[in-house]
């Protein structure tokens, strides 16, 4: 599949190698690493040391096509591994979690402090009745009890399940009944810019029907008033008053679930995706300290929320096992001021910066004042999440965030890959803006046609993972046939990951986007990343975001949303000169027939453009589920303002 439009992307040339005083100072400075990999069975084999295990495994994978059992017969817990085993040592006393609420209130909590809240925590979850398998659903604002409530069921091997505090009642619900949660931990409310939401009520909302909920814990953050059910409802600071310190850690099974996270997919009801503790803890772990070059006095950020993978994954369980100190924040970035994220890395001396590209082209359009007008020299490395980073973005936060000295990690990977599959190892891996560049050692990543063939360099195709990897999804909760079906069911033997990538001569990956996401203009596959890089690249466009339109001629044509940089005046010419440039940088196939001008595109709680939705405008057809769209007013609109097809 030879797509001549898409060719744009590879002609990137510019590469950056790490400063030398990064390289001789990083983690991983060997690139030998690589050839190791290649046998990833003994590879991850070595990794598996890093943790503290209580019964050595038998076999490190034991792989019966399409469900994998990694590290089989070893026997450790998750809390145990991020907190108990950095007691003995010189972390005992080193902040664990650096906490900012959105008020400017600060929190801090050493290995020993988060070790005793969490093992008291767990022994109120063991008084109210939970046990080893229990799930426990947490639905809690950005606080310290969100970390202490995840590692609180880890501990006792309850599996958690934690819902986006965003989510509305219903999503909440459905996630309560498919997991049969026993437990409910929520806060009375959440802030956000400035107002209060209030958790409690949707959750008492959510279990109006009849649940397998038996107790809610209640942790009091904005002292708003919430209606308290006697026997159900009960407050978290009394509960854990007189809960006892100790609590010896649980014994797991490496192959035990550690969590279900729900995750939607392109069709039905969202997928559990089940996370197993050996596998999981061993990826994140060993992603974490490599791909971040975590060192000892780092103050490592990940902005992302803990009700996503990423919170997951590289907030809590990857830093907390490597002895981290994280921080966390409560808010929003533009909340008292623009200035927010600039403010806190300055006041912390954050060392190491995880974020979304999203966020990166939002702060461009607020201009490059407010993190200039910080002083953010002790940031040593950035990373990014989520979606492609198109190069512009890249090169703004590079110069504007990173002074030119931090390496940038883009990273790519998955709620169901638990860890970061595709990304540079900064002290040894040169960077192209734009692309996530080369698998993690130990990880097989290919680029497939549609008949499940490898494509040579220089082409694109499906991206799949030929080996098992150690955090994988360990199976859809409750329905392995969907698990085996979605990811094992499309190409053979492979892991299809749903995505679209090209490989350039250099066998670096560059992400397209979600297969799904392709338009198809007169036979020819477009990836809407690719024009929408193309839109994002003219001086006026600060965000866009492209659809396929049903067009008598050519089957599909591009309807491109556009949203302005700041100042920015719109006069005549502006939509034929941004439909100008995109066949400037693409060529003529890739020309949107139609670019509506709006001052926001519609986005997930988690900054994820919401195409469906804007492809149920483009079509001027019914909306689909709208439950998970951070701001409904933008969609309303849309839906007003964007003209029918003629
Ligand atoms: C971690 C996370 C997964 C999908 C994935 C892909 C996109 C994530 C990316 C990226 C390009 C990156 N994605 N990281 N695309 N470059 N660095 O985001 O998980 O919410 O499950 O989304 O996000 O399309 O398939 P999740």
């Amino acid at each position: 599949m030879k797509d001549e439009h898409r060719e744009g992307l590879l002609d990137e040339k510019r590469l950056f190698y790490p400063p030398v005083g990064f390289s001789t100072k990083a983690v991983v400075q060997d690139p030998k690493i690589y050839d190791l990999g290649k046998e990833s069975k003994e590879f991850w084999g070595e990794q598996g040391k890093r943790l503290d295990w209580f019964e050595q495994w038998d076999e490190i994978l034991e792989w019966n096509h399409p469900f994998a059992r990694w590290y089989a017969g070893g026997k450790l817990n998750a809390a145990y591994n991020c907190l108990d085993r950095h007691l003995n040592g010189a972390r005992r006393n080193k902040a664990a979690l650096i906490f900012e609420g959105e008020m400017g209130d600060r929190r801090v909590l050493t290995y020993q402090d988060l070790h005793r809240e969490v093992s008291q925590f767990a022994n109120v979850l063991k008084s109210y009745g939970v046990e080893k398998g229990d799930r426990v659903t947490i639905y809690l604002p950005m606080i310290p009890e969100a970390v202490i409530a995840m590692l609180a069921c880890a501990r006792i091997g309850a599996p958690h399940t934690v819902v986006f505090g965003g989510f509305s009642y219903e999503a909440l619900r459905d996630r309560i009944q498919d997991s049969g949660a026993k437990i409910v931990i929520t806060a009375d409310g959440s802030y956000r810019r400035g107002k209060i939401l209030s958790l409690k009520e949707n959750v008492d909302l959510a279990l109006k029907v009849k649940t397998s909920v038996e107790k809610v814990i209640v942790v009091q953050r904005t002292g708003l008033s919430a209606n308290m059910e006697k026997e159900r409802d009960v407050w978290y600071h009394e509960a854990i008053k007189e809960a006892p310190i100790v609590c010896a850690a649980e014994p797991m099974d490496s192959d035990d679930m550690l969590f279900i996270l729900y995750t939607s997919g392109t069709t039905g009801k969202p997928k559990g995706i089940v996370h197993s503790v050996g596998g999981y803890m061993v990826g994140v772990a060993t992603t974490h300290q490599w791909v971040f070059d975590l060192r000892e006095e780092d103050v490592y950020w990940c902005t992302a929320d803990i009700g996503w993978i990423t919170g997951h994954s590289y907030l809590v369980y990857g830093p907390l096992a490597n002895g981290a100190t994280i921080l966390m924040y409560e808010g929003a970035p533009d909340y008292p001021e623009k200035d927010r994220y600039w403010k806190i890395v300055e006041k912390y001396k954050v060392t190491i910066l995880y974020t979304a590209p999203t966020a990166i082209r939002t702060f461009m359009k607020w201009g490059a004042s407010y993190p200039l007008s910080r002083d953010l020299s002790s940031l040593r490395l950035l990373g990014s999440v989520g979606e492609p980073i198109n190069p512009e973005a890249w090169m703004w936060y590079y110069k504007n965030i990173g002074g030119e000295r931090c390496p940038i990690v883009d990273t790519w990977w998955q709620t169901e890959t638990g860890m970061i599959l595709m990304t540079p190892v900064p002290g040894i891996t040169p960077l192209k803006p734009g692309s996530c560049t080369v698998p993690f050692p130990g990880v097989q990543i290919e680029i497939v046609n549609h008949l499940g063939e490898p494509v040579p360099k220089g082409e694109g195709g499906y991206l799949v993972v030929r080996e098992p990897w150690p955090s994988m999804l360990k199976t859809v909760y409750g329905d392995d046939k969907r698990y085996a079906d979605t990811y094992w069911g499309q190409f053979k033997g492979v892991y299809f990951t749903g995505d679209e990538a090209k490989w350039d001569d250099d066998g670096y990956f560059w992400i397209i986007g979600r297969a799904d996401d392709v338009i198809n203009v007169s036979g020819h596959r477009i990836g809407t990343a690719e024009v929408e890089g193309a839109l994002v690249d003219h001086p006026a466009v600060a965000e866009a975001a492209c659809v396929g339109r049903t067009h008598e001629v050519k089957g599909q044509a591009v309807f491109a949303f556009v949203s302005l940089k700041e100042g920015i005046t719109i006069h005549d010419g502006l939509i034929s000169e941004l439909k100008a440039h995109v066949v400037v940088k693409i060529g003529s196939l890739a020309r949107p027939d139609d670019i509506f001008l709006t001052a926001e595109l519609p986005k997930t709680r988690s900054g994820k453009i919401m195409r469906r939705l804007l492809k149920d405008i483009a079509e001027g057809r019914t909306m689909g589920d709208t439950s998970t769209l951070a701001d409904a007013s933008v969609i309303n609109f849309l839906k007003e303002n964007v003209k029918p097809k003629k």
